[in-house]
């Protein structure tokens, strides 16, 4: 039996304004393919399948586009809503996906054994037993009390997580007494102590600090291969070989764009997983460029030979203050088909950031960055900022959660 196992394809997703659907729409014919010549049985889909939880219609037209090819060339598909996802907008195919041997879990049900799904093969032998996990939310894993502190909900939400996973294997163990002995595949979205994150990609910054790291102890050990989605990076989780991440599929942001992208395909000898990444084409490079003047142009004349379709995003770092920096780096590209997405002078961000008395606008800022200028503003002492600063990040993960769709 060979398993296929991706994760955060995050479609609909631009980058500084650039749609990315055809660089999706590749990706996802790659993996038809591929499913299609590796002879794949099942595929799994770790979360985060779109970006947003209101995907566009054209995320959606590729999402069901692919789920239609890839139902003739697999015989199974298992697909958990990750942070990103609206369980609602998951789970409302559910049934029809059903009758094409397509399970979708958007969210925790209060029953947890229909989270574990029986797989069969030709002449309804069972093949595997499969514990869908859906990104567990705040409200699924804990009840808020008055007065909590940060370590009591986070210990709170690890012994919630612990308690879904182990409810969730013990149904798995029961259905395999009658089953036979198949293997039993988990499958999670969530970050787990240790993963290995990149700035701006969106994962990082919501961990930074005190919020829940889960350590893999809490994962029952009758899962012979863990299925993870939410970090970018193809990975193990907390060095145990058949607990994975497969990663992004793309680069979500420039940060990632050096790094070899994966899937992953995990044969199994009886329960004994063989696991074999195959790494992702790159459909669009990205480049970063960062320097003063003189290294921004000599590498845009680089780049126009060896990766003349590359999309750039440029730092400049350097000693002189450049008024036209825009300008001088729109002639260096001119003629060529480079695309600049990004221009960021760090020497003025730099200045902007200690000097509140220069003209800053929501642009220049992330999210943190603002906050972080209204602890200066309100002159917090540096004491009490720590705690505001993990209070902070609590509120915008649980904006992220938010489904607003549901009605
Ligand atoms: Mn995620």
């Amino acid at each position: 039996m060979r398993v296929l196992h991706t994760s955060d394809w995050h479609l609909g997703r631009s980058l500084y304004g650039k749609k990315r659907y055809t660089e999706h729409q590749e990706f996802l014919i790659w993996l038809a393919e591929l499913i299609d010549s590796e002879s794949i049985d099942i595929l799994l889909i770790a979360g985060d399948i779109f970006d947003t939880s209101t995907p566009s219609n054209r995320a959606q037209e590729l999402y069901y586009k692919f789920l239609c090819k890839a139902t003739t060339i697999c015989q199974h598909i298992v697909i958990i809503a990750g942070n990103h996802d609206s369980p609602s907008f998951i789970n409302a195919p559910q049934q029809l996906l059903k009758t094409l041997n397509i399970h979708v879990k958007g969210e925790a049900d209060d029953e947890l054994s229909d989270e574990v799904t029986l797989l069969k093969g030709d002449n309804d032998s069972p093949m595997a037993i499969v514990c869908a996990v859906p990104y567990l939310r705040d409200k699924d894993l804990r009840r808020t009390e008055a007065g909590e502190s940060l370590e009591d909900k986070n210990a709170k939400l690890i012994a919630g997580l612990s308690n879904h996973y182990n409810a969730v294997a013990e149904a798995a163990l029961e259905l395999r007494q009658t089953a036979g002995d198949i293997p039993i595949i988990g499958m999670g979205h969530l970050f787990t102590a240790g993963g290995k994150t990149i700035q701006d990609d969106g994962v990082r910054e919501l961990y930074v600090g005190s919020l829940a790291h889960i350590d893999t102890k809490i994962f029952p050990d009758c899962i012979d291969y863990l299925a993870l989605g939410h970090l970018h990076i193809a990975q193990t989780a907390g060095n145990i070989s058949h607990f994975r991440y497969s990663g992004s599929p793309l680069p979500i942001g420039f940060g990632e764009a050096e790094q070899d992208k994966k899937v992953l395909i995990i044969d199994f000898k009886g329960k004994i997983p063989q696991i074999q990444e195959h790494t992702v084409p790159r459909f669009q490079e990205l480049k970063q460029i960062k320097g003063d003047m003189d290294r921004i142009t000599s590498q845009i004349k680089v780049l126009a030979n060896s990766c003349p379709q590359a999309w750039l995003e440029i730092s400049y770092n350097g000693d002189q203050m450049v008024a036209d920096l825009r300008q001088l780096i729109e002639d260096a590209v001119a003629g060529t088909d480079l695309e600049i997405l990004s221009i960021k002078n760090e020497r003025m961000m730099t200045r902007i950031l200690t000097s509140p008395t220069l003209k800053e606008t929501l642009d220049d800022l992330n999210v943190t960055q603002v906050f972080e200028r209204c602890l200066q503003a309100y002159e917090i002492p540096e004491e009490d900022q720590e705690e505001l600063r993990q209070y902070y990040k609590m509120i915008i993960a649980d904006m992220q959660e938010e489904d607003l769709n549901r009605e």
